[in-house]
């Protein structure tokens, strides 16, 4: 299997200094929290060529068809407080972000954890985490799904995949080499995570809120079947945001889906 030739290709100290890859699991996010409960080490990465259960958030589910995305998990135990680990969302999305950009597509960000393409999802992160001691993180694994080569023709009667999803070879109408892109999303994940580490918390909000572009601009937020509207006033270290309504009030948002 092509994706096999990545181990020979990363070459960083954090992010893949050890790399797992397989044909089919159920979910890379599965495994690796299992192995995180055993001592994995910082950067550890799962990558699987298929997915029989990849999940999204909420207890969604993630399609995840044979040979031709990404599907990827990286385990890392930063000395975080458990409500911040919102930040490995982003780190995930930046990584996106440049990688995308490196094959010549400029995706948008969508809060919390979307990529997508003229409102058409691309990719999505699943930032899952262990608590341990003292409102400490033990460990957070960060889950990537990336359409690269899947067609959206292909997966016509999967209606409510298609009538939302594209991927990279529908947007530039050829392949990309999943191998190349898998070492740039490594190295990236590696290139942010040491911003993490150097910089801290802030230092990812900051870089993500500047590449998200919505400060000071109108969102519509789903939060459980309710939209609520506002002007976006700051993205905090925990990941959420602060809209102002048309009433004045400031408003803490914690989870939701934009609406376009
Ligand atoms: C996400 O959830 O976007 C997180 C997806 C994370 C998937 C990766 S794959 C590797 C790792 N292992 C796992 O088991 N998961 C992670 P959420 O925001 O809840 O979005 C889920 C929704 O996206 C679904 O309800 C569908 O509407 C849509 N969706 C499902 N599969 C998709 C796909 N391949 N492309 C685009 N949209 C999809």
């Amino acid at each position: 299997m092509d994706l096999e030739k990545i181990k020979d290709l990363i070459k960083s100290d954090t992010v893949g200094n050890r790399i797992l890859v397989y044909e089919e699991l159920d979910s890379t996010n599965d495994l690796l929290f299992k192995m995180g409960e055993e001592l994995t080490e910082d950067g550890t990465v799962v990558i699987s060529d298929y997915q029989t259960m990849g999940r999204g958030r909420l207890n969604r589910s993630w399609f995840s068809p044979k040979g031709v995305n990404i599907y990827c998990s990286a385990l890392f135990r930063p000395k975080i407080g458990v409500s911040e680990s919102a930040v490995f969302t982003f780190i995930a999305s930046l990584a996106l972000m440049d990688s995308y950009e490196s094959i010549g597509i400029k995706p948008k960000i969508k809060w919390p954890n979307d990529l997508v393409f003229d409102g058409r999802k691309l990719a999505g992160v699943l930032t899952e985490m262990k608590p341990g001691k003292n409102f400490l993180v033990d460990f957070i694994v960060v889950g990537i799904g990336a359409n690269l080569n899947m067609r959206i023709e292909d997966i016509e009667n999967k209606e409510d995949i298609s009538a939302i999803a594209t991927s990279a070879c529908e947007i530039l109408g050829r392949d990309v080499d999943r191998v190349l892109f898998v070492k740039d999303l490594l190295t990236y994940l590696d290139k942010y995570y040491n911003i993490f580490l150097e910089e801290g918390v802030h230092s990812i909000v900051a870089y993500w809120v500047n590449r998200w572009g919505n400060i000071n601009r109108s969102v519509k937020i789903n939060i459980d079947g309710r939209t609520i509207e506002g002007v976006v006033k700051k993205v905090d270290r925990f990941g959420y945001l602060y809209l102002e309504t048309d009433r004045g009030d400031l408003v803490k948002v914690i989870s939701g889906d934009i609406v376009f």
